[in-house]
């Protein structure tokens, strides 16, 4: 089939390209390339989805810098790109802004069933603590996050006014220093910044099999647009040093959001080399392969890029229930999806199936 020829070409050719090279720049770029013509190719045959398309897609756009993202969201318009589309300053102001007005208005849950859930925000972070046990380690794991995150930022478009769409956190960029990354820079164009330093002995992570040093952070949020932010619910799972877990997880239990970002995690998971693995190494060889290397190999000491995003950036992010409690959480759930399209498109028989009849829609 031609998809899989030119991939198999352009993997091939991305594959000699030495790490160092590759890490200067998006390593999914090349392959992401190959999508995006196919893509093309695709809306111009007569089986290409008329209602969406790679014309009418939404585009969600990176944070910061690498700037190449293609996914797609779950429901209604199937496919979500960008091409070279970095946000402005502006629009990480009007995200941020909307992020903040959720966070202003009251929750929509009954307040008998969930007296932790005090706003908007959330109402989203009370969903993913009651379905923490069926979405994780699961076979729906990546499509119902998917889902998640075309939720909220459906939420913030509707009753927060916010124009444009989620915003895209690179996991592969500014591994050895995050918090110099636009995306952690504590600026008022940033997500805010790390937290104040506390001393503590570090987190756990990978089900309470890999210990994980602290960074320079560890305490309350101190810059950026959530410097005055109060988190309502959890942590249920905490796993960093210190953190007491809260008696009830629907229980109210206001307190300042927490991080410690990590340059340990993403040196160490967050490369290249694993990156490439997940879409054209031995990892892509089929969904199972592909989601156990996602996940983590935790009694192996594997964090796997999943939990090493979370661990990136510490604190309430740590918390396998109550994550969603830090708002980067929906920007740092976008490069699975775009793993998953990438893979499917070079790798995994059947992710995507019939290319020309389905054009990136999942299997039934
Ligand atoms: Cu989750």
């Amino acid at each position: 089939m031609y998809v899989q020829t030119t991939f198999a070409l352009a993997l091939a050719a991305l594959q000699a390209v030495s790490t160092a090279a590759v890490h200067q720049r998006d390593v999914l770029e090349d392959i992401q390339k190959q999508a995006i013509a196919a893509l093309n190719k695709a809306a111009g045959s007569e089986n290409a989805p008329s209602t969406c398309n790679i014309f009418n897609a939404h585009v969600r756009k990176d944070w910061s810098v690498y700037p190449i993202t293609i996914h797609r969201v779950f429901d209604t318009c199937a496919l979500t790109f960008t091409t070279r589309a970095t946000m402005a300053a502006a629009e990480r102001k009007s995200y941020t802004k909307a992020v903040n007005c959720l966070m202003s208005k009251p929750s929509m849950l009954d307040p008998a069933m969930v007296p932790g859930a005090k706003t908007r925000y959330d109402d989203f972070v009370a969903q993913h603590i009651n379905q923490t046990l069926s979405i994780h380690g699961t076979g729906n794991f990546l499509s119902w996050h998917r889902y998640f995150v075309w939720s909220y930022e459906t939420a913030l478009r509707e009753e927060c006014h916010y124009q444009g769409y989620q915003p895209y956190w690179n996991w592969f960029s500014y591994q050895s220093n995050p918090t110099i990354s636009p995306v952690f820079d504590g600026s008022d164009t940033s997500m805010s910044g790390d937290g104040a330093f506390v001393a503590h002995n570090g987190s756990v992570g990978g089900a309470g099999a890999i210990f994980l040093p602290s960074g320079n952070g560890g305490g309350c949020i101190i810059s950026g647009p959530f410097r005055n932010m109060t988190v309502n619910l959890g942590p249920i799972s905490p796993t960093m040093a210190g953190e007491t877990k809260v008696a009830d997880k629907f229980a109210w239990n206001p307190r300042c959001l927490k991080r410690d970002l990590s340059a340990y995690t993403a040196e160490k998971w967050l490369v290249p080399n694993n990156l490439l693995n997940l879409t054209t190494g031995p990892a892509a060889r089929n969904i199972e392969t592909f989601q156990n290397e996602l996940q983590g190999r935790f009694p192996q000491g594997f964090l796997g890029l999943h939990a090493a995003g979370h661990f990136m950036i510490g604190g309430d992010a740590g918390d396998l229930f109550s994550s969603p409690s830090d708002p980067i959480f929906f920007a740092s759930r976008l490069p699975r999806p775009r793993l998953v399209d990438m893979a499917g498109l070079a790798s995994i028989p059947g992710l995507y199936r019939g290319w020309n009849h389905y054009a990136f829609q999942q299997p039934a």
